[in-house]
Formats: structure tokens, sequence, C-alpha cells
């Protein structure tokens, strides 16, 4: 497949480990798709909207075909299918996929916008990312990714739940 993208993961709510492993296969199992790597499960304390439970986070490396707006509306769907409903913004979630990265591109509409906005100021977002491919560089910045790492406020609300042991995607979803 032609296009390399980062999407990151997270749940609040309910069978939290339960919605990522199934996206993961949902994501998978779209024929344009192939789920490459994946990070460990992370848990985070909220952000943003802090009276809420804390997440489970995680983030994948894909392989696409699709455009950049093909691949957000199948994450929308598999959101939606997972039982997320819109409420409060930054609330509490069954399922939340953000597009990060796609190729190197720089891509800013009302409906995407990637690099995701808000990654580089998000532990629970670097750290995963980081953990797949520490040299990883964003177009809108000089410096790689990891150098926000030090200015980053929230790193300690950021554990690791459950590690990735060995290369195969699947060695998270199925120990
Ligand atoms: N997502 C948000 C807002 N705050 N906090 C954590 N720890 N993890 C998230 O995935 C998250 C958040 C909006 O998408
Ligand atoms: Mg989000
Ligand atoms: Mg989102």
């Amino acid at each position: 497949m032609e296009n390399k993208a980062y999407i990151a993961l997270g749940s609040n709510v309910g069978d939290r480990f339960g919605y990522l492993t199934q996206a993961i296969i949902l994501l998978e199992s779209h024929e344009m798709i192939t789920v490459v790597n994946t990070s460990s499960v992370y848990e985070t304390d909220p952000v943003g909207y802090t009276d809420q439970d804390q997440f489970l986070n995680m983030a994948i490396q894909v392989e696409t075909n699709l455009s950049p707006f093909e691949l957000l509306d199948t994450c929308l769907r598999i959101e939606l299918k997972l039982g997320r409903k819109r409420q409060i913004k930054w609330g509490p979630r069954t399922l939340d996929l953000d597009i990060l990265l796609y190729n190197q591109e720089n891509i800013e509409t009302e409906k995407l916008t990637i690099p995701h906005p808000r990654m580089s100021e998000r532990a629970f977002v670097i750290l995963p990312l980081l953990e797949m491919d520490p040299s990883i560089t964003l177009p809108t910045m000089r410096e790689p990714l990891k150098n926000c790492l030090l200015s980053i406020p929230d790193r300690e609300g950021v554990r690791i739940w459950k590690q990735k042991n060995g290369e195969d995607v699947f060695a998270l979803i199925e120990s």
C-alpha cells in the first residue's frame, strides 16, 4: 500500500481495552488498510476536560491506499459502530480515533487537520508514537518530535498499562 499514516486511539468508557482492540481489528479488516505496527497501551490522566475517568491510549501505524479524507471517514464510521456518541467536547468516549500523520502531508481543512493540531503538546500521543519510531518528524516542525517531550508538563500522567512484547502487530491484543 502506498501511504503511511499514524492513528491515535483513546477510550475512557466501558471496556476500554475491548474498544481499542475492536478498532484495530476493524481497521485491519478494511481491504485498503494494513496495520503494520502498534504501540503498548498506556493509562493516562484526562487532559483538557479533567472531570472524567482515566483513558487508555495507544497509537498504531497503518499503510493504506485510502486518501486522508477516506481514512477519516473510515475512522468516524468505526467510532460510531463502537458506540461513540458526540456529547461534551473533549469529554468521555468509548472510542476516539485521530489521524496524527499521513506521509509528510500538511492538510488544513475544516473537516481535517494533519498533523493533528494538538499532538505535539500531548504526552499521551507522543509517547506511544515515539515508542514505535523514536525518529518521527512532523512536516510542520524543524526538530524531531522527541524534542517536544522536554517541554511537556503531563508526562507523569502517562503510564504503561499493557506492554507490547514482540514484533507481531497482534502480539498486543492476543496476549
Ligand atoms: N482525548 C481528548 C481529551 N483528553 N485525555 C487523555 N488522557 N487521553 C485522550 O485520548 C484524550 C484526553 C480529546 O480527544
Ligand atoms: Mg482526540
Ligand atoms: Mg477525535
